[in-house]
């Protein structure tokens, strides 16, 4: 039994490695990938992550760009994390497929509608805005989706503000929309990603398995290392989005709390916010659950693993 997905991404380091990890694991089906404006500009992101499926060889899956901006924000990118490039460190290879010619939003919206109700599961790795834009445009995506892993937000941690996480901070009127919709919604958020610590043992081992992919995930690791050290106070970065299709391939990677969560949009010191509210007790109808506790040796096995079955694409 596989589970179909879309990743909806802004590539990224860690969006890269998810990628990767969603292409070579076999209990996942990916259905296609989206791009949308967030770690660096739609243009530089989409070619990332064009980029990434060459080094991986990954061959037959769309890749649709979206929204070149948030809903009502001004854009907002993150250089200090992700360089100028968006994926800086490694030299990135020429894209050899293009992205197909049909907006993400709309790739979204036609495989839903064109697949058995419940069997797509939506991973959103970047701003909600593409998301948003399709619940908006066709709202009968709601009931037929299975269920939403999006990386985001943080029930007690922020590293955009005090209180938000950048993937929410940049958007926070789309993330709204979505954690408001109706549908399942797991929260990956910083609670569980600041778990998934790239240590020197871990980076160790990815440099082992020696293939191109796996050299080119330690560069992207080395850089993110730098930058996290840098401008967040890091030891060892933290590969957030990986984590939700993790889950996805097996739950037991972490566990989870269902609580309310919803999206502050108008405080003063903390827009983007998200709200986790653990009051008993939980309402019966809730919707959506966060991320708690990472299982890490499990985690990166899976990641090793990834990169072993993507071997050397080219030999
Ligand atoms: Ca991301």
């Amino acid at each position: 039994m596989t589970t179909k997905i879309i990743l909806d991404c802004d590539p990224g380091h860690d969006d890269a490695i998810a990628i990767m990890l969603a292409y070579a694991n076999p209990k996942i089906e990916l259905l296609g990938v989206t791009t949308v404006v967030g770690n660096q500009t739609l243009d530089k992101v989409t070619r990332n992550a064009l980029s990434v499926a060459k080094m991986i060889g990954m061959k037959g899956i769309p890749f649709a760009k979206g929204c070149p901006r948030p809903l009502i924000k001004e854009i907002e990118v993150a250089p200090d994390i992700h360089g100028d490039s968006g994926l800086d460190g490694p030299k990135l290879p020429t894209p050899e497929q293009q992205p197909i010619d049909k907006h993400a939003v709309n790739f979204i919206i036609d495989t839903i509608m064109s697949h058995e109700p419940k069997t797509i599961t939506l991973v959103p790795t970047g701003g909600l805005t593409n998301i948003a834009m399709a619940i908006r445009l066709e709202p009968r995506i709601v009931e037929r989706v299975k269920e939403v892993v999006l990386m985001g937000g943080g029930y007690h941690e922020g590293n955009w503000s005090a209180v938000a996480e950048f993937n929410i901070k940049i958007d926070p009127e789309a993330a709204h929309i979505v954690f408001n919709a109706g549908w399942e919604v797991t929260m990956v958020g910083l609670d569980l990603t600041h778990q998934a610590l790239a240590t020197p043992e871990v980076i160790e081992r990815i440099k082992a398995i020696n293939t191109k992919p796996s050299q080119f995930v330690v560069e992207l690791l080395d850089f993110f290392g730098k930058m996290y050290k840098q401008s967040q106070g890091f030891d060892y970065p933290p590969v957030h989005d990986p984590c939700t299709v993790a889950y996805l391939i097996d739950p037991t990677v972490m566990t989870t709390k269902r609580v309310p969560v919803d999206i502050e949009l108008r405080g003063e010191l903390t827009v983007g916010m998200t709200v986790a509210d653990f009051r008993y007790p939980i309402p019966t109808d809730c919707k959506t659950q966060v991320a708690v506790k990472l299982d890490h040796a499990k985690f990166w096995g899976m990641i090793y693993e990834a990169l072993e079955i993507i071997g050397n694409p080219d030999e």
